[in-house]
């Protein structure tokens, strides 16, 4: 939905183009950031997970602000989170069943709470729990043997921090009070950064969330965009500030809707950039666990969703809320699994692929490697499926299922491609098209 220019507007507009300014202004990408940009594009699928002391009352990571839980109670929390079954071996070994590349870990949610040994504060996972590990640097140090790259989530909005002040629209029920130092909390912010930049070894990149709590507040983006950059030159910075990316990240993600879409309603004024993009979604409803919420897609919808954010020329990241034992409940892991399988066999069709000639359509989507074209066939009941011309002369095609020829027959008009019954996949009937260099 457009918005109306009202005064409101107006000033809002202003305060943002002067917190857009202050983002990494002159930004140039390293060739070593470039590098990992173009790594990410290729790796297309990661799995996202949400996990603090908030799994505890198994209520969702906005427990804290939904149920108006004050500073002083919520600090009771961390003494029942125990996750002796945590075992990052198996989280990692599960990533690689489900054929995800990468992880985005909450090292710290909108609770303030710490999911790694900070120095900076004793709301951590070390100091407040009695597991007394540091989950995160079990989990890094596990990624890293088993090659799969970790992201952390970082949340600016800070539900406990005494200098998140002035407060934005949210947690305003923690009973703090009235009074706070912004730069003293955005020196807190930097410090910890800077830990996890220096001691969890290389790193994907920091998911920013929550800078919307605030849009109009000075987060001196480039102040600390500069300090990741700086540590790590190929560690890829990104904000779920549901705009258009500002100077110094290195890639657009987008929240439960694919590009372009705003049907979840967080896109109604973000725009699509020319970075790297990314989508995230969940398996039910809740980020983090949710013991009530039985909402589960589909196996066969998380790949359509998977599939079609490829078309859209866009990486998928994919929720688990752990439990407070530290599993990942089982459905989860069985979708996971499933997805992976998919994977086994479909997976020339998603990796390495950028979107195809084609732009998604009702129909399906296309994705590109080389010079194969990949028809994603996701919801088309007739036997011809008619496209444009694809940019060159089709050379061959073949069911990517069974390696089977499929017919085709193209005409200056387009291509028609045949799609008989028996060929069909019940998820996503792939067609393979090679595509002829254009004469000249
Ligand atoms: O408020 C958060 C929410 O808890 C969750 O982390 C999602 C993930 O994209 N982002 C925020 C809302 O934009």
């Amino acid at each position: 939905m457009a918005r109306g220019r009202t005064a409101l507007g107006a000033a809002l507009a202003l305060a943002l183009g002067a917190a857009t300014l202050s983002a990494q202004a002159g930004y140039q990408p390293t060739p070593a950031n470039l590098a990992a940009r173009k790594w990410f594009q290729e790796a297309r699928f990661g799995l996202f997970v949400h996990w603090g002391v908030y799994s505890v009352l198994g209520d969702g990571e906005w427990v804290m602000n939904n149920r108006k839980i004050r500073v002083a109670e919520y600090e009771k929390l961390p003494a029942f989170f125990n996750p002796t079954e945590f075992d990052p071996a198996q989280w990692v070994a599960l990533v690689k069943a489900a054929g995800m590349r990468y992880i985005t870990i909450t090292s710290k949610h909108h609770d303030g709470f710490a999911m790694f040994d900070s120095k900076v504060s004793d709301w951590d996972v070390v100091d407040r729990t009695p597991y007394k590990k540091d989950v995160l640097k079990m989990l890094a140090d596990e990624c890293h043997r088993q090659g799969i790259k970790l992201f952390f989530y970082h949340s600016q909005l800070d539900w406990h921090h005494p200098d998140y002040y002035p407060r934005g629209r949210t947690g305003r029920d923690a009973g703090r009070p009235e009074s706070g130092e912004w730069n003293r909390y955005l020196d807190y912010m930097d410090a910890q950064l800077k830990e996890l930049l220096t001691g969890y070894g290389e790193i994907g990149g920091i998911w920013f969330d929550g800078w919307w709590d605030k849009p109009e507040a000075d987060w001196r983006l480039g102040q600390t965009y500069a300090l990741i950059h700086g540590l790590q030159p190929a560690a890829l910075v990104g904000s779920n500030h549901h705009r258009r990316p500002n100077p110094g990240e290195d890639f657009q993600m987008f929240e439960k809707d694919l590009p372009g879409k705003n049907t979840a309603g967080f896109n109604d004024q973000s725009e699509i950039g020319d970075l790297p993009l990314e989508t995230c979604e969940t398996m039910n409803n809740a980020w983090g666990f949710n013991l009530n919420d039985r909402s589960y897609k589909s196996t066969a919808d998380l790949v359509r969703y998977l599939v079609r954010a490829a078309g859209n020329d866009a990486n998928f990241l994919l929720n688990v809320g752990p439990m407070p034992n530290g599993k990942i409940q089982p459905e989860f892991e069985a979708h996971l699994r499933e997805m992976g399988q998919w994977l086994s066999r479909y997976g020339e069709s998603i990796y390495g692929t950028r979107g195809g000639p084609v732009p998604p359509r009702p129909w399906g989507v296309t994705t590109r490697k080389g010079d194969t074209v990949y028809v994603h066939v996701l919801d088309w009941p007739d036997e011809t499926l008619a496209l444009p011309r694809l940019g060159g002369k089709v050379a061959t095609a073949r069911f990517v299922k069974d390696g089977g020829r499929a017919a085709f027959a193209e005409d200056a008009g387009g291509v028609r491609v045949t799609i008989p019954a028996a060929a069909r996949d019940e998820i996503d009937t792939v067609v393979a098209l090679t595509i002829a260099p254009a004469a000249r």
